[in-house]
């Protein structure tokens, strides 16, 4: 323990162990390089719990071949990993997102099974569990996140055995059946069941890990309770008890709300409008750009209503933000070209000089401009045919404290467990789609007000600030997570 070279003093006692670091490095025209803040939710979330514990964070900075020493920003120790050019081909763009991200995602397209990428992914979880190694203190606490790190709590444990350590799933966990395909679904269990507590949005994604402890490795588990409190279960695993649950992770709702009220943005809101040409009901799409999300199919959706002249051209327009993702990874280059299409056939046949119906923008927004286009849309469009959580569903309710606006959410989302008032659909019934689209359009204002008011409680209760204490809660209390008292749970909670 005492071999890795860091002294007790320097070592922190909470320890965050993300693919990113919460800060990118950018190499300046002038050869310089800088430090820019990528603000996230988890950032905000544990930035508080970082600082007053001095924590440190385990991450790579967003630039290839690039060594940089650990060092401390206000209080906070970011430890760079160093990600070479293949690395990131084969551990980043091949296994953790061509081939876990397509698998996890119900098989959405084919995932790649490349045994070069798998050892990549190997060595690469192992430099951030010896970096994390180095930089925790006795006895620290670990917080390992997400899919591209998931043999990390194992190798951690076998570095640092007297460390608690904790895993969080960003994504959905597959049912078995899909998770069986993985030609290395043993080594991939086994590295997660390394953590004291394993995490997941919902109760599902922690019923089929539990299911799949049992058929794969033939471990012995129990389901404490499924429910109101989440699916919360054991594992016996290595003669250790490892806890698995449900925590949906939310927004910084009181941030958001309160930007969303300020006067600059309301004022941007409405000359976004008049920009769009003072349009009765503007529709909005925010979304990385990727193949789960679902932004080809409300296209199609949307196409279709205005070819049937269900939509009226002269008096809606959507906007849609792709925000550009995993640019090199062939399935997205191919989504691109499709909805790019999609949105020229649609303007094509319906806008008119100075109007086009889709305002597309490939290319990120910044944090106040995305705020002021929720306050703007009438109708917010999140449709994904597969999503962990989707944080734009509660950034949109959490900046609409006007009570305004109708959300359209996708129940294959793990948001639409708890945003049951939103305007719920199935992605894979078109017609649906449409008709629900033009029901939220069409919604009368005191329908709309009651189903936002619920929408806006429930996210304005339960944000990332509960969501990280109620994790850290349920890690810190030990083999108990029942004596975690903290309502981690939605209100509205209905179970699958
Ligand atoms: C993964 C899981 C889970 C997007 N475009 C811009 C922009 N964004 C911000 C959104 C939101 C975030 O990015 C996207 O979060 P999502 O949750 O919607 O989706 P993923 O990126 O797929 O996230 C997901 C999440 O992890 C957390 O656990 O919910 O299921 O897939 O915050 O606002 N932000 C700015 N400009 C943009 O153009 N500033």
């Amino acid at each position: 323990m005492n071999n890795i070279g860091v002294d007790d003093e320097s070592r922190s006692n909470f320890v965050v162990v993300a693919n990113r670091l919460p800060v990118d490095l950018e190499h300046l025209p002038d050869g310089t390089t800088a430090w820019k803040r990528s603000p996230g939710g988890l950032v905000t979330a544990l930035e508080p719990i970082l600082r007053s514990k001095s924590g440190a964070w385990v991450g790579w900075p967003g630039v290839s071949d690039e060594r940089v020493e650990p060092f401390t920003d206000n209080g906070l120790t970011l430890c760079p990993i160093e990600l070479s050019a293949t690395d990131i081909v084969e551990y980043y763009e091949g296994f953790s997102n061509d081939t876990l991200w397509p698998l996890y995602h119900d098989v959405s397209v084919p995932p790649t099974f490349e045994r070069s990428w798998w050892h990549t992914y190997c060595a690469v979880n192992r430099r951030f569990a010896e970096e994390a190694a180095r930089c925790a203190a006795p006895e620290a606490t670990v917080w390992v996140q997400d899919y591209q790190l998931q043999l990390v709590p194992k190798m951690l444990r076998e570095l640092r055995p007297d460390l608690t350590i904790g895993f969080f799933l960003h994504i959905p966990f597959p049912p078995v059946e899909l998770f069986m395909q993985l030609p290395w679904r043993r080594e991939i269990v086994e590295g997660m069941l390394g953590a004291d507590l394993i995490g997941f949005h919902l109760p599902g994604g922690a019923d089929n890990f539990l299911f799949l402890a049992r058929r794969l490795l033939e471990l012995e588990t129990t389901n404490t309770s499924v429910g109101v409190r989440g699916a919360l279960g054991q594992v016996r695993f290595n003669e250790r008890t490892v806890q698995v649950g449900a925590f949906p992770i939310s927004v910084d709702s009181l941030a958001l709300e309160a930007m969303a009220k300020g006067s600059a943005i309301a004022a941007r809101a409405k000359e976004i409008r008049r920009e769009l040409g003072n349009p009765e009901k503007i529709l909005l799409g925010v979304d990385r750009l990727d193949y789960t999300k679902g932004i080809d199919l409300r296209l199609t959706a949307v196409k279709e209503l205005l070819d049937e002249g269900r939509l009226d051209a002269a008096r809606t327009v959507m906007v849609q933000l792709a925000t550009p993702s995993r640019e090199r990874v062939q399935h997205y280059i191919d989504l691109r070209s499709v909805i790019e299409e999609q949105v020229g056939h649609i303007n094509g046949d319906h806008g008119q000089i100075g109007h086009p119906i889709v305002h597309y923008l490939y290319q990120p927004v910044a944090r106040d401009e995305l705020v002021a286009l929720f306050v703007a849309a009438d109708v917010m469009l999140v449709t994904p045919m597969r999503d962990g959580m989707n944080l734009v569903a509660k950034e949109y309710v959490a900046c609409r404290g006007d009570l305004g606006g109708a959300l359209v959410l996708s129940e294959f989302t793990g948001a639409a467990m708890e945003l049951r008032q939103a305007y719920l659909v199935n992605p894979h019934d078109l017609d649906g789609v449409k008709n629900v689209i033009m029901t939220a359009l069409e919604q009368d204002s005191a329908s709309g007000r009651r189903r936002m008011t619920a929408l806006h409680h429930q996210v304005l209760t339960h944000d990332v600030h509960k969501w990280a204490e109620s994790f850290l809660a349920a890690l810190t209390s030990g083999n108990d997570p029942q004596s975690d008292t903290s309502d981690n749970e939605p209100d509205l909670v209905h179970n699958t």
